[in-house]
């Protein structure tokens, strides 16, 4: 069924937080002011962006979620698994499954819908490695998004990043079932968290930390073959792929993962991965 959602894009003024414009209305919005964009896919659907002027660029607050993602691809499927309780917000939480050619997908719906609304010269597109790190030292030098402690310590809004604790393990829900978690460490989510709820850094950027891992433009490895991640989920439990220099990959090639709510394993793709946007100048690929 064909989805009856809209898309608008909002910019909120840096300051106060006031609604400056809505593309719906003035196709000429110009995000390009310092401070905090906010696009909006529907009256509860939002992608919101921090400016950060240390790399000029917008970078998606959170990691995108699957109600995002089902807004932008209305006839993609979504499967989970039973064992999540009936509460569980799965639309704010964010989108699974997705490989590195989807989450290209994902900036290109983007960029068709509101190429205009953005300013001269800039595109939706995913971090780079190095604005990945950048975003998660927030200026500072440090070994993990949270500091050099480890087991790992609150973000700076006093919340534990998302990862593997005892949680995950007592609750059964871990999957593929494991006995690992961080010794003594209880972050409260068996799983993935709602993206705003899974820690907020010095910069203003939530789930740098944990939750879920997050596609990069560019190359993991040479020859060019497998495609990077950064970041690490709420699965993880080694202390150093929780580095901030830690990296992962995948072929990032599937089509058939589509944007999955965590819980169904599947053999042709990268379970943990998930995507966080930017707005900023292209960069190769
Ligand atoms: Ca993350």
């Amino acid at each position: 069924m064909a989805s009856t959602r809209k898309m608008r894009i909002v910019a909120l003024c840096a300051m106060c937080g006031a609604l400056v414009a809505a593309c719906s209305q003035s196709p000429a919005l110009t995000l390009g002011a310092e401070g905090l964009g906010k696009c909006q896919l529907a009256p509860d659907e939002s992608l919101e962006f921090v400016w950060l002027k240390d790399l000029n660029l917008w970078m998606g607050k959170h990691e995108v979620t699957l109600g995002q993602m089902k807004c932008l691809f209305p006839s993609t499927k979504e499967r989970h698994q039973d064992y999540y309780a009936k509460d569980w917000d799965k639309e704010t939480s964010p989108a699974v499954n997705v490989s590195w050619k989807q989450a290209q997908q994902t900036c290109r719906a983007l960029n068709r819908k509101c190429a205009k609304q953005l300013p001269h010269g800039y595109v939706f597109r995913l971090p780079t490695e190095g604005e990945w790190e950048a975003a998660a030292r927030c200026g500072r030098d440090r070994t993990y998004p949270w500091g050099d402690s480890w087991p790992p310590a609150p973000m700076a809004d006093s919340v534990l990043p998302n990862l593997q604790g005892l949680e995950t393990v007592s609750s059964g829900r871990e999957n593929p079932p494991t006995s690992r978690a961080i010794p003594g460490y209880k972050d409260g989510w068996p799983s993935t968290c709602p993206v705003d709820q899974s820690g907020m850094n010095e910069w203003g950027l939530l789930g740098m930390g944990g939750n879920v891992q997050e596609w990069c433009e560019g190359w993991y490895n040479q020859p060019q073959q497998l495609r990077l991640l950064k970041g690490c989920s709420a699965w993880e439990h080694q202390a150093q792929r929780c580095e901030i220099i830690a990296r992962d990959c995948d072929t990032g090639q599937s089509e058939a993962m589509g944007f999955f709510f965590w819980g169904e394993v599947r053999n042709d793709g990268h379970n943990y991965s998930g995507l966080r946007l930017v707005i900023g100048k292209p960069v190769g690929r």
